[in-house]
């Protein structure tokens, strides 16, 4: 079968970093591993439209992702397919994935989509797959219009999917069960991307568009819930795969890719310490640690203790995030967070002691803020000194607590999915006192506040990345540190082109 899978166009192309949707990845390799044959079309690194690559491909299957701001697009990429052919059309990904406030029902429903897949896509995906192939072997009429034929009842037992008859009813299955044994999966199907099309998520090696730069997946989910997170995808359970498994696919990725550095995308890597030890021993032995990796999203501080870190030095590690959050005491307690700033503290300071270069990820504007308290979170910033310090103003994606709270007592000041990204530099909502005119000036204080300073100015002017894009740089600096105008430009030329 001739299967398809579609990352659709993100709205605003900006100096975001692009990587291989390692989503995607997997599910191209479970339909490889099936005999399939696997296009995948990113729309962020295409230049041809995807209804030209649908007229020349053929695809009898396609699978679209979709987070919470892509998800118009992916309405929009299942419409054009249509225009082009007949065939079942796919959707999943973190945002219909909110059964909770039937976005699952929402995305069904739209012209152009045939089924919703909730959560861990690899299994509804594989059944979805067989289904459409013995349809196609056993129907004479191949349409999708037919593969729905609410009489034929093939959809009602696959768990995990939402899915439209041709009558227009939508049926919503059982969930599918969380996948316990990770490494049971097959590796992310690299093969299928063009990888030099991408830059890589934190540059290690100070060359953003020189090294080849691969995603890794060592566990999935995470134990913990907080307030802000959006966790439609990964069942609280947190599951891993044992060092052994995560590290053929590493030799895979630099003996045979030719990895120059590897970004490891867990939510939280480090909820097993013996596992962390077990993969730094087996990367030592199969002498890996040369290759820089760097744990993008953030690691456990409370379960970050000095000798484990030095450890993961010597196995390569080179830099590590860490989820702060917030510098206020009392605002860290709502979020559930469960961590304090001693803990945080502990961890920065074993993260120097063994030499490791430290990502802090704070959010300004959380429900119950105030002025002095997101001035304590820069503050806090600053006295931690992580080498990228990053600052998100908080966006309520839907699922979450914040989600909740803001419906029930804020005033939401978006309307369109597009509009939940955090790099617009616009606050999202207004809450009590906290009005959007404040998060937004102590977001801009924070960046401000943080980066010009002699230390990291000095830090940055060393690095190669900084000289080699001056002009990217000094254009997010300016976006960042100041009010936008620019932006605007940005929106203008691309609805021009028709991108929007
Ligand atoms: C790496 C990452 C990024 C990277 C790369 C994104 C990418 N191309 O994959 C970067 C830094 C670019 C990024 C950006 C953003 N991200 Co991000 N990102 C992640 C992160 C940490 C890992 C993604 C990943 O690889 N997951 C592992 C794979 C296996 O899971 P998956 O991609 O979800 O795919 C599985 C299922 O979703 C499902 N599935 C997915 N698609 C499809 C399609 C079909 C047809 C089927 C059947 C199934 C299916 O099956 C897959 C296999 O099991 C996740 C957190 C997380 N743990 O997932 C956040 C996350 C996806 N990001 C998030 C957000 C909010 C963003 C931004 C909007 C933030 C912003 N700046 O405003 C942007 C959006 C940019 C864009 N262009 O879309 C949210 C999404 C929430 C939501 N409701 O949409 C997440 C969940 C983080 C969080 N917990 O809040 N992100
Ligand atoms: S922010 Fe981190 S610790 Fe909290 S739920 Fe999300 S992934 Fe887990």
């Amino acid at each position: 079968m001739r299967v398809a899978l579609i990352n659709p166009r993100f709205r605003l192309p900006i100096d975001t970093r692009t990587t291989a949707h390692l989503g995607l990845a997997y599910l191209a390799a479970v339909s490889q591993k099936r005999g399939d044959t696997v296009r995948i079309f990113d729309a962020d690194v295409e230049e041809q439209s995807v209804e030209d690559f649908v007229s020349e491909f053929k695809p009898d299957l396609v699978g679209i992702t979709a987070n919470t701001p892509q998800v118009k697009q992916a309405w929009r990429t299942a419409k054009a397919i249509k225009s082009v052919r007949d065939i079942p059309v796919v959707v999943g990904g973190p945002h219909p994935s909110v059964a909770a406030e039937g976005l699952d029902y929402e995305s069904a429903e739209k012209p152009g989509v045939e089924i919703v897949v909730r959560g861990e896509g690899e299994g509804p995906w594989l059944e979805i797959s067989n289904r459409v192939e013995e349809f196609l072997r056993d129907s004479e009429d191949q349409s999708a219009t037919a593969l729905m034929d609410p009489e034929k009842g093939i959809w009602n037992d696959i768990q995990g999917i939402t899915y439209k008859t041709s009558d227009g009813s939508v049926y919503r299955n059982m969930d599918a069960k969380p996948i316990n044994d990770l490494d049971s999966l097959p590796w992310p199907a690299y093969n299928l991307f063009r990888m030099d099309k991408y830059t890589n998520l934190q540059p290690a090696t100070d060359h953003i568009d020189g090294a080849r730069s691969f995603s890794i997946m060592t566990s999935r989910g995470c134990p913990y819930r907080c307030t802000f997170c959006s966790q439609s995808i990964m069942p609280i359970k947190w599951r891993a795969r044992t060092p052994e498994n995560v590290v053929e696919e590493w030799r895979h990725l630099v003996r045979d890719l030719g990895a120059k550095e590897i970004g490891v995308l867990d939510d939280s890597a480090n909820i097993r310490k013996d596992r962390m030890y077990g993969l730094a021993d087996v990367l030592i032995a199969d002498k890996l640690n040369h290759v820089p990796w760097v744990f993008v999203n953030g690691i456990r501080a409370n379960l970050a203790e000095k000798p484990m870190l030095a450890k993961l030095k010597q196995a390569g590690l080179k830099r590590t995030a860490f989820g702060i959050e917030t510098g206020n005491a009392e605002i860290m307690k709502t979020i559930d967070k469960h961590v304090d700033h001693e803990t945080i503290r502990q961890a920065f300071r074993n993260c120097k002691e063994v030499g490791l270069e430290t990502i802090g990820f704070f959010i300004i504007g959380l429900p119950g803020e105030t002025r002095e308290t997101m001035q304590d979170t820069i503050d806090f910033a600053i006295e931690l000194d992580p080498l990228i310090a990053n600052f998100s103003m908080m966006t309520p994606y839907p699922g979450t607590k914040v989600y909740e709270i803001v419906k029930r007592e804020g005033r939401m000041l978006m309307n369109d999915w597009e509009d939940y990204v955090f790099f617009e530099q616009k606050a999202r909502f207004e809450l009590g006192d906290m009005t959007a005119e404040l998060v937004e000036e102590m977001y801009r204080k924070a960046y401000r506040q943080y980066y010009l300073r002699p230390g990291p100015i000095i830090r940055r002017a060393k690095t190669t990345d900084f000289w080699l894009n001056l002009p990217r740089n000094m254009r997010i600096a300016r976006r960042t540190f100041f009010k936008k105008e620019e932006k605007s430009e940005l929106r203008r030329t691309m609805e021009a082109q028709g991108s929007i």
